[in-house]
């Protein structure tokens, strides 16, 4: 088989990359080691930034979003149990959108299915080879047969664990990481939100994170120990716990339900360096990774995909490339914003095993400046709400 760009990944990035060239003319095909539904079934992020809605709009796939999404203008902080709230709308003029990756991923996957689009489920032992040549391909076998796919450009769309990035020699990779040392143990229940907008806590107990899917669908978090065992976290033993690091008002509001997801996810910060190499080009996890606290994750791979998409056009209708050996120090200046406003706020909200009483005091004033000055406010409002493309 031959294509313009073979997109290794189904996810999110992979499946809106394919959506976009295929609304400019541009051939792809996806391929995608799980089954859709078991892409569809992971429960990941939550918050779009206004430019991810924009870019769902720009690939025809918006119209859900904007009918059944939350639009959020502020959010708010909690310490000790006591919130305060950060009004984005009237400290930026912005607002985010509460509509899950979940819901996010079927209206692509739904889109690509209504174009006569190709995304290969399935598929094992991805590949892509002579990516520093002028014709690269990617194979993989599909029911025990091998196939091949001839292709200009490979996107390696295919998260953190995928082949791609692997496919970058050592000696011309660069990669930045910081692990931390707790996780973020998840629940998701049909219950309605605890508060109509997101709530971060910080107690001494440790992080709490109460967030929505929708008017009858909760999302909460809290700091764990990445080792725990599911096993000791019974409904009974999440929901105290929440209760106990939310604040007062929202703790005694909390309706709680048996849980219908929950998992463990450790936190990390990565980034690899080079995005690109030769016709390879990294988009989303595939090159880095930030810790939930931030909301970036799936909003970085959306602005990667912007950036390609742009650069991949520019190839094909201008025969300039300027785009494309632009592409990894464009995409690495806006996702180090990110790292460090998603480091940032995960160092001012979670409990450290080793923090010291300077540690800790150096975190309650962070939070005490924040709370008092709409100057700070502005500056954690303008990243969360997304940085311009
Ligand atoms: P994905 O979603 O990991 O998709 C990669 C796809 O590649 C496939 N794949 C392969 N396909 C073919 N051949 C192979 N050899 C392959 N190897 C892998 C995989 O099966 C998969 O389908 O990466 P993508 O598209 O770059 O999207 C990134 C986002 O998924 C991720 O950044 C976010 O989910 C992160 N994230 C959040 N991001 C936000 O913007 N806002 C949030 O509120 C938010 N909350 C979260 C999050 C991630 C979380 N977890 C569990 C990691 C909350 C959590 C708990
Ligand atoms: C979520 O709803 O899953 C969510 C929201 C905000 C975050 C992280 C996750 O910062």
């Amino acid at each position: 088989m031959r294509t313009q760009v073979c997109i290794i990944g189904g996810g999110p990035s992979g499946l809106l990359l394919s959506q976009l060239l295929d609304r400019a003319g541009i051939a792809s095909v996806v391929l995608e080691r799980q089954s859709r539904d078991y892409v569809l079934g992971r429960i990941r992020a939550g918050v779009l930034e206004y430019g991810t809605v924009g870019m769902l709009e720009q690939a025809g796939v918006a119209e859900r979003a904007h009918a059944e999404g939350l639009p959020h203008s502020g959010t708010y902080l909690a310490v000790q149990n006591k919130g305060f709230r950060i009004d984005f709308d009237a400290l930026i003029g912005k607002k985010v959108m509460v509509y899950g990756q979940t819901e996010v991923t079927r209206d692509l996957y739904a889109a690509r299915a209504a174009a006569g689009g190709t995304v290969i489920h399935g598929v094992e032992g991805t590949q892509p080879r002579d990516l520093d040549t002028a014709a690269p391909y990617v194979t993989y076998t599909l029911g025990g047969t091998e196939h091949r796919i001839d292709c200009d450009f490979v996107a390696g769309c295919d998260g953190f664990h995928g082949p791609s990035r692997q496919a970058i020699p050592k000696n011309v990779l660069t990669e930045y990481e910081r692990v931390y040392p707790f996780g973020w143990l998840g629940v998701l229940s049909e219950t309605p939100p605890v508060s109509h907008e997101l709530i971060y806590a910080n107690h001494p107990r440790g992080f709490a994170l109460a967030s929505m899917r929708n008017a009858n669908l909760s999302r909460y978090y809290i700091q764990a120990p990445v080792d725990d065992s599911l096993g000791k976290w019974t409904d009974q033993a999440f929901w105290d716990e929440l209760r106990r690091r939310l604040p007062h008002d929202a703790a005694d509001a909390l309706i709680t339900g048996p849980a219908i997801e929950k998992s463990i996810a450790p936190l990390r910060s990565y980034v690899a360096d080079p995005m690109r190499w030769g016709r390879l080009f990294l988009v989303g996890d595939a090159a880095h990774i930030v810790p939930p606290t931030g909301a970036k994750g799936l909003n970085l791979a959306v602005s990667d995909v912007h950036y390609l998409f742009e650069a991949l056009k520019q190839h094909y209708n201008e025969h300039d490339d300027s785009g494309l050996d632009g592409y990894s120090q464009t995409a690495l200046a806006r996702v180090w914003n990110a790292i460090r406003f998603s480091w940032w706020f995960t160092t001012t909200m979670h409990r450290f095993p080793d923090q010291t009483p300077f540690d800790q005091a150096i975190q309650d004033a962070e939070l005490r400046y924040l709370e008092g000055s709409t100057t700070a406010q502005r500056g954690l409002a303008e990243n969360y709400v997304g940085l311009p493309y």
